[in-house]
């Protein structure tokens, strides 16, 4: 159900800068879809079979969740990760609000004290991927263009990507989710963490327009706080936004660009793998 292609030449699969590119095809059932012959939008969670109930006079019609294959999948992953000792950290957000950076900057810091690997997802180019790899971690490219253009990732591609890496060699896998704020949220891949990033120009109200994400995450980043001097933005807002649909959520207030504000974030994620660590 995959294919995994050549790019630019050189190891089957592999380009010149180590970047495994793998495009998706989209011929599960639980896909998500959207086709233009199809008008439905549906996802596993909350696809199965239709039963037709009479109530009275009238038939209802009920969708069971008889069928979730990517639960499966996401829990298999897990087992798969904690055997070998692999941290998985999800990292979701809108297209642009700065999830390459904020990678690229992490890696940096993190790097080699913390051995890091890095599955980014796209529905077009390596452009992210070759950003990545000039952090010296391997990366792993997933394009869904070709097939549909999925807007998330789930559990069979992360599955696919994370056998083409040497989990022996890592301790920290970052998954760079599809630029969406709303369709990640919906797909546990069997990552131990999840984090959502929201920027400050997208507006205060994000959190409370999209809730998933944020209700998902186990912290939320609102990153370019380099820009507010030149925006009308009320910092204090989005964070109330966000503690309203998941209270307590940890918030770190950030420059990717800058790196100010990185130290708090850093220290998350190793008190998370400690965590994880000492079980
Ligand atoms: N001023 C400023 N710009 C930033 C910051 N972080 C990212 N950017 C810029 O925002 C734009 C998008 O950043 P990316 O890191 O590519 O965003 P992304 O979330 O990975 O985007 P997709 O992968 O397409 O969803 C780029 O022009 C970055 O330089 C930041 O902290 N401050
Ligand atoms: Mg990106």
């Amino acid at each position: 159900m995959f294919m995994v292609i050549p790019v630019l030449g050189g190891i089957r699969g592999q380009n010149r800068i180590g970047i495994m590119q793998i495009s998706v095809c989209k011929t599960f059932q639980y896909c998500h879809h959207h086709e233009f012959d199809k008008p439905s939008h549906t996802h596993a969670r909350t696809g199965g079979n239709v039963e037709v109930k009479k109530s009275g006079t009238r038939e209802i019609k009920v969708v069971r969740r008889v069928l979730d294959v990517n639960e499966k999948m996401a829990k298999q992953n897990r087992n798969m990760f904690a055997k070998q000792d692999v941290f998985v950290l999800n990292v979701m957000s809108s297209p642009g609000s700065g999830k390459t950076t904020l990678l690229e900057k992490t890696l940096d810091e993190i790097m080699p004290e913390i051995k890091c690997a890095v599955i980014v997802g796209d529905i077009c180019t390596t452009n992210d991927a070759d950003r990545l790899a000039k952090t010296g971690a391997p990366v792993v490219q997933i394009n869904t263009d070709e097939f549909g253009g999925d807007c998330h990732l789930a559990a069979h591609v992360i599955e696919k990507s994370a056998a083409s890496l040497n989990l022996e060699a890592v301790d920290l896998l970052i998954v760079e989710n599809i630029g969406n704020l709303v369709c990640p949220a919906e797909f546990d891949i069997g990552e131990d963490a999840r984090v959502v990033v929201l920027s400050v120009t997208e507006g205060e109200d994000k959190p409370v327009k999209y809730p998933l994400m944020f209700r998902e995450s186990d912290a939320a980043l609102l990153n370019k706080t380099d820009l507010l001097p030149y925006l009308d933005y009320d910092s204090k807002l989005a964070v109330k936004y966000i503690h309203q649909v998941h209270p307590d959520i940890p918030v770190f207030e950030l420059s990717a660009k800058t790196k100010k504000g990185m130290g708090p974030w850093i220290d998350w994620i190793k008190e998370m793998m400690s965590r994880k660590k000492s079980g």
